[in-house]
């Protein structure tokens, strides 16, 4: 089945292509002259449920929309639906910045933190299919690891004594939010 991948992210997009090698779902990109829609929703599942429709819109064909992020403790749930925009800047460097900065001087258990992700699968005037996974860690006190994207390498994973940014992408993968969102959405449309 045709679908395109309602993301401009680069690291969820390949992550995708990996996931769908053992799916019937044939992914397209959005081309890169396709604007993105605001993401006014008040939870992940209403953004993602944006970026599907929008990418419906546009193309037509079938769209998987991905709408994630971290939700630390300590900062009561932020960045939350917030992560891309987290700091000024909004790139992966200046939000790790930022977060390792407000937590610098926070004890080692009120670092707890996970990672959400909330996939919506929309075919044309069709009911949206989603699901939701997580993914439970810790901020770290540094960066480590070059793997990955966005938070990737302050988020540490404490069973497996390793920052998410360390793992290669078949590791990751096996304990993602992401494919955890992934796996529960193929049980369901089977
Ligand atoms: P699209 O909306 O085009 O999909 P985006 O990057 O804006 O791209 P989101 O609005 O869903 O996507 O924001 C997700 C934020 O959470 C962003 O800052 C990511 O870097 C971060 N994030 C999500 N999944 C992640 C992962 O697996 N590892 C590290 N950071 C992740």
């Amino acid at each position: 089945m045709k679908v395109v991948i309602a993301t401009k992210n680069k690291g969820k997009l390949e992550e995708f292509l990996y996931l769908a090698q053992e799916s019937n779902f044939v992914f397209t990109k959005l081309s890169e002259d396709t604007t993105s829609p605001e993401e006014t929703g008040n939870s992940f599942y209403e953004n993602a449920l944006i970026k599907a429709e929008h990418a419906v819109n546009v193309t037509g064909l079938n769209a998987l929309a991905d709408d994630s992020g971290l939700e630390v403790d300590y900062l009561k749930g932020q960045p939350g639906i917030f992560s891309s925009r987290f700091s000024s800047k909004g790139t992966d460097e200046a939000n790790n910045k930022k977060l390792l900065r407000i937590m610098k001087e926070t004890k080692e258990e009120e670092r707890s933190a996970r990672f959400r992700c909330c996939l919506v699968f929309l075919r044309k005037n069709e009911e949206p299919i989603s699901a939701e996974g997580t993914l439970e860690g810790r901020i770290a006190i540094a960066e480590s690891g070059s793997y990955g994207f966005g938070y990737d390498p302050i988020f540490f994973i404490p069973h497996l004594n390793s920052h998410l940014a360390e793992l290669t992408k078949e590791e990751k993968n096996k304990i993602s939010h992401r494919s955890d969102a992934w796996k529960k959405l193929m049980a369901k449309l089977n």
